[in-house]
């Protein structure tokens, strides 16, 4: 069933920034000598380091280095329009004062700030919507969580709802001002009432906040495809993919595999045209920082965001045409028509169903330049176009056709 999130702002940011940061970002990936091959966040569970040890990086967690105005200019500056941050992941952490239970970043750390009041001032102040990831399910610290060591089957969950997990919404809904949505995950073993009741308590506390789909049982207010999972079709209504820059979530300091910003944005336009949001995800060191080789990289998608987020922000997947063709991506908005070259193929054709007044390059105002014959018996145009050798963009050269119709058709394409 298609999801409708109600919240204009969501559907029209379709870009947000993803962090991951909690203790994990002390081992960084390597805990005595051993490394996890894993993902960062998940050390405690992968290399099997027991609850009274891992809890132990909680009293060096001094991240002195942190900065929320940094982070959220970072952010704005790439051009993503909300932020999402682990206030608590699974193991069970929270990184913002919680007076339900002593296990956060205020009473447990020597650093003893609340990270999240900062983040919260700082968005406000940059105009970023502020959003929280919580796991509401597995808690590796806590006796009744989802995979903490003893069987499920002595585990009271209930009692784990009502002493930490809905007391800890509460604070992250009344402590931080407005918070765009929560971002919850690993549903697997919540059951339908469950996820209902953690559900009806966001409502309660914030009517417009977003709920992801993750809270299990279809309840979701948008659909959340698999982590690092592009759907190949278009999905009708509200969606979004939560990715990694480099094959971790939370910081490891042997993960250097960052994607370009070419394959970012090509992501990030791929995901666009078919009507999702890219949810993308840093990973702050125990120190407070952003590694600066993914600055670079989140400043560079900025750069081109800059000149061309027009045809980016606000729309909506374009009608279907062949995927296969990975050189060209299109999204709409009403009496627009975006094409996004993201590679320079020579000479294109599209068949296209109305008629427009113009077209020219996004960033350079430049004609695009074309031919364009009326075909009678499809009722369509066929327009061909012989690009010239370099393009304004080779991260990704977008073309605007003003329409003279408000919906956009076109039905195949392909290069000569
Ligand atoms: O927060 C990030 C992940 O930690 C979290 N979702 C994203 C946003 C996530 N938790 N669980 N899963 C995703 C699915 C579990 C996958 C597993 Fe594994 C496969 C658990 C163990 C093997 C992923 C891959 C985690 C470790 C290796």
């Amino acid at each position: 069933m298609a999801k409708d999130c109600r919240q204009q702002w969501w559907k029209e940011a379709k870009f947000g920034m993803f962090i991951h940061w909690g203790l994990y970002a002390i081992p960084a990936g390597e805990y005595k000598g051993r490394q996890t091959k894993s993902v960062g966040e998940w050390i405690m569970k992968h290399l099997s380091i027991p609850v009274e040890e891992y809890a132990e990086f909680a009293k060096v967690f001094n991240p002195v280095k942190f900065n929320a105005e940094e982070w959220v200019r970072l952010a704005s500056d790439a051009g993503m329009k909300y932020i999402v941050i682990t206030a608590k992941h699974h193991d069970g952490f929270a990184m913002f004062k919680s007076a339900a239970d002593p296990y956060n970043i205020v009473d447990a750390t020597p650093f003893g700030r609340d990270p999240m009041k900062e983040l919260a001032e700082a968005c406000r102040k940059y105009g970023l919507k502020f959003c929280f990831y919580y796991s509401q399910v597995q808690d590796w610290y806590d006796k009744n969580g989802c995979g903490y060591g003893r069987p499920d089957e002595e585990k009271d969950f209930e009692e784990y709802l009502e002493r930490k997990c809905l007391p800890q919404l509460t604070e992250l809904l009344t402590q931080y001002g407005d918070i765009g949505l929560i971002w919850f995950d690993t549903p697997q073993k919540c059951k339908p009432e469950h996820s209902q009741r953690i559900y009806d308590h966001v409502k309660s506390l914030q009517p417009n906040c977003i709920v992801s789909g993750r809270i299990g049982n279809q309840l979701g207010d948008y659909m959340s495809t698999g982590d690092n999972m592009l759907p190949l079709l278009p999905y009708p209504g509200d969606w979004e993919v939560p990715a990694t820059l480099n094959d971790t979530w939370g910081f490891k300091k042997s993960d250097t595999n960052w994607k370009s910003p070419k394959q970012l944005i090509e992501l990030l336009v791929k995901i666009n045209s078919r009507g999702g949001n890219y949810l993308l995800n840093v990973g702050p060191t125990a120190e407070g920082e952003i590694p600066e080789a993914c600055a670079d990289i989140l400043r560079e998608i900025g750069r081109f965001m800059q000149k061309n987020g027009e045809s980016i922000y606000g729309t909506k997947a374009a009608p279907a045409y062949p995927y296969d063709m990975d050189w060209v991506r299109f999204t709409t908005k009403p009496g627009k028509l975006y094409m996004h070259l993201l590679r320079n193929v020579g000479k294109l054709y599209l068949l296209i169903g109305n008629t427009f007044r113009r077209a020219y390059y996004l960033e350079t105002g430049e004609p695009f330049e074309y031919t364009l014959t009326a075909q009678p018996a499809s009722g369509t145009h066929r327009l061909v176009a012989e690009l010239p050798e370099t393009l304004p963009n080779e991260l990704d050269t977008v073309v605007c056709f003003e329409m003279n119709e408000e919906d956009v058709r076109f039905e195949t394409l392909d290069t000569l």
